[in-house]
């Protein structure tokens, strides 16, 4: 892996990964890909090259894997689970459509390709307690619907053409850089952020709804090492579970309360996003990818709350500079 190309690089995942994927390739080239209206800014335009690059416009795909001998594409463009509710067509264009571009032009060029599922690829039907690796994926949501027609059109491509698609269900992500936007799980990042600036935080999640959350640089690292994985170790590609935490929003609380013991918590629920999170599984088994590809994440609950806490005190709380 030298040249990168990612799409949605301004995104959750894609600000991070980008700027972790440069220290990682020095000597290679990774191009920040964007849309309009969601360009670069700071470090992450000044420290490589950006292209506008729209998933739906394989021209635009096609020209910066051209220009600059791009082997491996992370495909991070996607509507999050809530978001995906209220524009089910647009969450298939860009899930399916998106991914159906990625997919031909990784042919014709021959580049490897990275597309995240989600534990939103589950749905009621699945064993809700250690979800097992291959089992069944019925989602209710559009989002989901997309992920695992995305798993099985990756893996078609791999069989049937040879393309080198790899893959993670990510669980919920927690981090303090970029805030997720339109996701069921966000509320595991918002809590955080009324933690540190002294605000009583609504849960939009009753107690007792458990799911597998992680922290960003365990999530950052997975998708790195399954691209960098001997793939004839790889008996699974497309999608690996992957888990490190799981916890219902009571437990989050408690744990912040042990470093912030005045932050306050009250229940205000959303039905939509409630709805979604009862159909989606409390913990995965990620037996497969540690067996697969070494897998081991390192941040547990406690590992990432002193860590957030420390990261949004000095963002959100620092004097300001003239
Ligand atoms: C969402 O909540 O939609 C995402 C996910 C778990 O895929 N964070």
């Amino acid at each position: 892996m030298k040249n990168i190309l990612i799409i949605g690089a301004t995104g959750q995942i894609g600000s991070e990964l980008t700027m972790r994927l440069r220290k990682e390739y020095p000597q290679g080239t990774v191009v920040a890909g964007y849309i309009k209206g969601a360009e670069p800014k700071g470090e992450l335009l000044e420290s490589g090259p950006a292209e506008e690059v729209d998933i739906t416009n394989t021209d635009q795909i096609a020209g910066a894997i051209d220009k600059y001998k791009i082997d491996t594409i992370y495909n991070l463009a996607a509507l999050l689970s809530a978001v995906a509710e209220a524009r089910p067509q647009l969450a298939w264009k860009i899930g399916v459509g998106g991914l159906f571009n990625c997919l031909e032009i990784s042919r014709e060029k021959g580049c490897a390709l990275f597309t995240p599922s989600s534990i939103g690829s589950f749905g009621t039907d699945t064993p809700k307690y250690n979800t097992p690796q291959d089992t069944l994926q019925r989602p209710s949501t559009i989002y989901g619907v997309t992920k695992v027609t995305g798993e099985m059109l990756s893996d078609y491509y791999a069989r049937r053409f040879g393309v080198d698609t790899r893959s993670v269900r990510f669980p919920g992500l927690i981090s303090y850089v970029a805030p997720p936007g339109g996701g069921t799980t966000d509320y595991a990042v918002d809590i955080y952020y009324s933690a540190v600036k002294g605000e009583t935080f609504e849960c939009p999640l009753e107690p007792g709804t458990f799911m597998d959350m992680m922290y960003m640089p365990d999530a950052l690292r997975a998708a790195i090492e399954i691209m960098e994985a001997d793939p004839s170790k790889l008996i699974h590609r497309n999608s690996f579970n992957i888990a490190s935490m799981s916890f219902d929003p009571q437990i989050l609380y408690n744990k912040i309360k042990e470093y912030v013991p005045d932050f306050k918590m009250t229940y205000k629920l959303d039905p939509l996003r409630q709805a979604i999170a009862d159909s989606w599984p409390d913990k995965l088994d990620d037996t497969c990818a540690r067996e697969e590809w070494g897998w081991k994440p390192e941040y547990d609950l406690d590992a990432m709350t002193r860590d957030m806490l420390e990261h949004l005190r000095k963002k959100l709380l620092a004097p300001a500079t003239t």
